[in-house]
């Protein structure tokens, strides 16, 4: 509940209103609805070439992978682990009294520009609290059913998920960003980075055949665009975010170049654990971070964790995907990242 809902504005008021249906959807988001927050998001992104998002190397129109807040001060950071159709999450989120004293909610913050949200991708796929939901989808899906009722309740959560990140970025372009992650692969193709996904079941083509024929190649086309045109990496003074942990230890020009190196995007979306041999982190912090004594780190998702966070790298990785708890991290303005002190529950 806000305390202080007469602050926020009321073009800005509508915008969490959105966000709160979708969070509580009990049907798949309308096609029209669907087109157009798609195109709006996908207009804001392909203009993102701007201070914080430099261009690739080899156009000027292209915005680059990498969104580039070294050397900015003045606001705090919201990282927000994967999100997997976990559609309560965002206005859960949005809801939470940031400040102890005033009860000032994240989104009131937002809205006055001091806050920035990072998103670390996955929106789609409901992860293990629903894998009966995916067994059963699957056995209509194995029977030629491609729209069962089961299918329909996860591309609920999913799309609904989708909607409201969109919604943000389009409301709040400059502070909130999503990050590709490896479940952003909406034709659940094998090229690019990306690779076709299964876990319980069939999962990327059960999902590619369902958006074919209920929304059509419009829609997936158009998502398809909004993936590619994702950043897969954010950069801070005193800390970096990617979905995965770095496979190798990339150049700021390489991750800028992502766009046009497919291997860069594989390398810091799919990491497993135990895949990297010699650490990565540290050499990034000394290219990309700020020279100070504050301790640098690494925040990823991707990998899930036990309890708020697991170390990797000698403590230099943080990863924070908790899929059983909504969490976040909430780093201070100028302060570092602590993971003991610094992820709240939802
Ligand atoms: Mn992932």
């Amino acid at each position: 509940n806000f305390r202080l809902l007469n602050k926020i504005p009321p073009e800005k008021t509508e915008i969490l209103d959105k966000i709160k249906k979708f969070s509580c959807a009990k049907r798949p988001v309308s096609k029209k609805d669907f087109l157009s927050l798609i195109s709006g998001c996908v207009e804001v992104l392909e203009s993102e070439v701007t201070d914080y998002r430099k261009p690739v190397s080899i156009s000027d129109e292209v915005p680059g992978g990498l969104v580039d807040f070294t050397g900015k001060k003045g606001f705090d950071v919201i990282v927000v682990p994967d999100l997997h159709a976990r559609k309560e999450l965002i206005y859960k989120l949005l809801s939470y009294g940031i400040d102890e004293k005033t009860g000032e909610s994240v989104f009131e913050r937002l809205c006055s520009g001091k806050l920035l949200i990072i998103f670390l991708g996955d929106i789609l796929h409901s992860e293990s609290d629903k894998k009966e939901r995916w067994l059963k989808a699957y056995d209509e899906y194995s029977a030629g059913n491609a729209l069962s009722e089961q299918m329909t309740e996860e591309m609920t959560d999913g799309l609904a998920t989708l909607c409201q990140v969109m919604i943000l970025k389009k409301a709040f372009p400059e502070i909130v960003h999503c990050l590709k992650g490896n479940h952003e692969n909406i034709k659940n193709e094998n090229s690019g980075g990306n690779f076709a996904f299964r876990k319980f079941v069939d999962e990327g083509s059960m999902v590619y055949d369902f958006m074919s024929e209920k929304y059509g190649d419009k829609i997936v086309n158009a998502i398809y665009k909004f993936e590619l045109l994702l950043p897969v990496m954010a950069s801070f003074d005193d800390f970096l975010i990617s979905h995965a942990e770095p496979l190798k230890s990339y150049s700021k020009e390489e991750v800028i170049d992502s766009v046009i190196k497919s291997e860069v995007v594989y390398g810091l979306t799919w990491t497993r654990n135990g895949d990297v041999k010699t650490e990565t982190a540290g050499t990034m912090f000394d290219s990309i971070c700020k020279k100070n004594k504050i301790e640098k780190k690494y925040i990823t998702g991707h990998r899930p964790v036990k309890g708020k966070f697991n170390l990797r790298q000698n403590g230099d990785v943080v990863q924070i995907h908790n899929p059983h708890v909504m969490q976040f991290a909430y780093i201070k303005n100028g302060d570092g990242f602590n993971p003991e002190n610094d992820i709240y529950e939802l």
